[in-house]
């Protein structure tokens, strides 16, 4: 199975911003770019749909050797053999997931503060997202956490841990500067005219960490 050590850039392939026609096409520019893990979230799919393009897109994030992490259906997984799935606090619990999924899957969860992101790894998450750090349109009903508390989340925390919630380009070094040693972005990358130029240059900035 795959392990998310290290990795740094996670890239979300989410159907609210692109279409389904579109989404090889990207994807293959993330890639190009240097993201790491991929997520497809499609909020209003069926569970068909969802396996219907990730069955497409599998090929593509196996010869990169990246991760691919369904969100919210663990159903997904049983029909596309998708390394991961990923979940919410009003979700499935990582215990259902693991349960639903005939073989062993990395299981990501959701995490909006500290004792959520210490519930998680407690639980039996392989990773968190923590967030959402900044105000955001593809997450709008959710308060930001802002930076105070990342530093204490990767002390109290110890799986992989992707800060989520409005990173940029122009953010992304405080973000790093506030503790964070892997970030998710989503409307960056998929609203950037240059997909593959944003990646590089957000893996630039992540390649800056000191991880000791
Ligand atoms: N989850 P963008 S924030 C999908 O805090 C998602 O759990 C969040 O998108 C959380 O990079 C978020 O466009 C949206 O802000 C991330």
């Amino acid at each position: 199975m795959h392990n998310l050590i290290g990795r740094r850039l996670y890239g979300i392939i989410d159907l609210e911003y692109i279409s389904d026609g579109q989404a090889p096409v990207i994807l293959q520019k993330l890639i190009d770019g240097g993201i790491d893990v991929m997520q497809l979230r499609g909020k209003n799919r069926s569970v068909d749909e969802l396996s219907a393009l990730a069955g497409q897109l599998l090929d593509q994030t196996m010869a990169a050797n990246i991760p691919f992490i369904v969100n919210d259906h663990a159903a997904v997984a049983e029909q596309v053999e998708v390394q991961g799935v990923h979940v919410g606090q009003d979700d499935d619990s990582v215990a259902q997931v693991r349960k639903a999924v005939s073989r062993p899957v990395i299981v990501g969860k959701s995490t909006h503060s500290l004792s959520q992101a210490i519930a998680a790894e407690r639980e039996g998450a392989d990773y968190i997202g923590f967030g959402p750090l900044f105000a955001t349109p593809t997450k709008p009903d959710y308060l930001p956490i802002g930076l105070n508390e990342i530093r204490e989340v990767h002390r109290q925390v110890n799986i992989p841990i992707f800060c989520i919630g409005g990173i940029k380009l122009d953010n992304l070094p405080q973000v790093i500067a506030a503790g964070a040693k892997g970030v998710v972005i989503v409307s960056g990358l998929l609203q950037s005219d240059d997909p593959a130029g944003y990646a590089r240059r957000a893996k630039h900035l992540l390649g800056q960490i000191d991880d000791s």
